[in-house]
């Protein structure tokens, strides 16, 4: 494709919201891309909304605090987004059913019924890190009823060396080319 072509080639947008609670690693993933802009930042509720392009989507990734006092504030600044990204630290295992509960809690908002799912399997490289396969069955996501409409996937990453970050991201623009 021509330069020109490329250039005004029509790019689909879309809205993600990575969330998960404080201390999961989402901020240090977002670092690890190379975002083209940074278009807003609310330190103060701890929201960052970055874009970052990739193929012919443009994606507006909202990273939103996962500290007690902001998850309230979750659902509104979810609102129109096409893919969801959880994060989960998987060495966590003292805060894992808190963690349970806020996936749970995104997985049955009505308002998101059928979003990409990508969970991230966050801080791999820890001692006594879950596995995917203990991960997929102690969230319950082997529930077949639950997620039938819902495509999802589950993401090994070490973010603080960026390992399993692009391909997480490639997941997410793989399944907005489908819409
Ligand atoms: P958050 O944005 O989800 O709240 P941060 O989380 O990205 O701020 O990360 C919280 C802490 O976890 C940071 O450490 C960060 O370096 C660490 N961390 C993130 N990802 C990994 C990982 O994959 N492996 C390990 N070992 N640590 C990780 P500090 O010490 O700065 O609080
Ligand atoms: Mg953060």
């Amino acid at each position: 494709m021509s330069f020109l072509a490329r250039l005004f080639r029509q790019r689909k947008q879309f809205k993600i919201a990575v969330v998960g609670l404080d201390a999961a690693g989402k901020t240090t993933m977002l670092n690890f891309l190379r975002f083209e802009k940074n278009i807003e930042t609310l330190p103060t509720i701890g929201v960052n909304v970055e874009v970052l392009k990739r193929k012919n989507v443009n994606l507006s990734i909202f990273d939103l605090g996962g500290q007690l006092h902001f998850r309230n504030l979750w659902g509104t600044l979810m609102k129109g987004s096409s893919a969801i990204i959880f994060v989960i630290d998987s060495a966590d295992r003292e805060r894992f059913e808190e963690a349970k509960t806020e996936l749970w809690k995104v997985l049955l908002d009505p308002q998101y019924p059928d979003a990409p799912l990508l969970i991230v399997a966050n801080k791999q490289d820890k001692e006594g890190a879950m596995s995917i396969e203990e991960l997929i069955h102690k969230l319950g996501l082997n529930d077949p009823e639950q997620m039938k409409n819902r495509s999802w996937h589950i993401q090994p990453t070490i973010a603080t060396e960026g390992v399993g970050v692009e391909e997480a991201i490639q997941w997410i623009v793989i399944e907005l080319e489908k819409i």
